[in-house]
């Protein structure tokens, strides 16, 4: 069995995905399939599969599409041969609520960025802005407070998502200083990446 993904290597959602793989033994069944996914041009490769043209995207086999990254995650989990479920069964549904904390803090990250990365300047909205850092500043306390016990209780799901996201920050916003006003997650996050699956998908352009 191959999964082909349609792949950014800077897309944190992609690298969820890939961490998920790596963590439960599958990543040699994955095959990269090279995209160009964007807002407002479009890579007309995926939208075949995906109409919304975003990744990551993959296809089974039988070129069935899975999309978005918290069903191809859950995909992966099902598959996997080592390690532990990432969505232990009795906190399954906690567990998923910690992961779609961690998507929505990344959705704030790109919307803040194609702001400021792709819209003319001229056009640029800076209460837009301020309000997806705000989104992203109540997630991150959020993570580094009432979450951070589930967060680190083993390397889940959400523990992913969250991973994905610090990443993310460190490498888009390099400005941004997370960590001092996050110990916790700093002290945490410092941890995990000498995880081999996040060593081995560092977010690059
Ligand atoms: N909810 C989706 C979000 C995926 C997403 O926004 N991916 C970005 C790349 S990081 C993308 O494809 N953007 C292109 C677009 O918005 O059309 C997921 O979890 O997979």
């Amino acid at each position: 069995m191959t999964l082909r993904l349609f792949f950014s290597p800077a897309s944190p959602y992609v690298r969820k995905v890939l961490i998920a793989a790596h963590e439960r033994g599958v990543i040699d069944k994955v095959e990269k399939l090279g995209s160009a996914a964007g807002p407002v041009n479009r890579d007309m490769n995926i939208v075949t599969h995906n109409s919304t043209g975003k990744v990551p995207c993959v296809l089974l086999d039988d070129d069935t599409p899975l999309f978005d990254s918290r069903v191809i995650t859950a995909y992966v989990d099902s598959i996997g041969i080592t390690g532990a479920s990432l969505y232990p069964e009795d906190r399954r549904f906690t567990v998923l609520t910690l992961e779609a904390l961690g998507d929505s803090i990344l959705d704030a990250c790109l919307l803040h960025r194609y702001e400021n990365a792709m819209r003319p300047e001229d056009k640029r909205w800076s209460d837009w802005s301020r309000g997806q850092m705000e989104k992203i500043d109540s997630g991150l306390d959020d993570l580094e407070g009432r979450w951070f016990e589930e967060l680190t209780r083993d390397f889940n799901a959400g523990s992913i998502a969250a991973a994905s996201v610090l990443g993310y920050l460190d490498f888009r916003f390099p400005d941004k200083d997370w960590r001092s006003s996050h110990p916790k997650l700093n002290a945490w996050f410092e941890a995990a990446s000498q995880r081999t699956s996040l060593r081995e998908t560092f977010p690059h352009a």
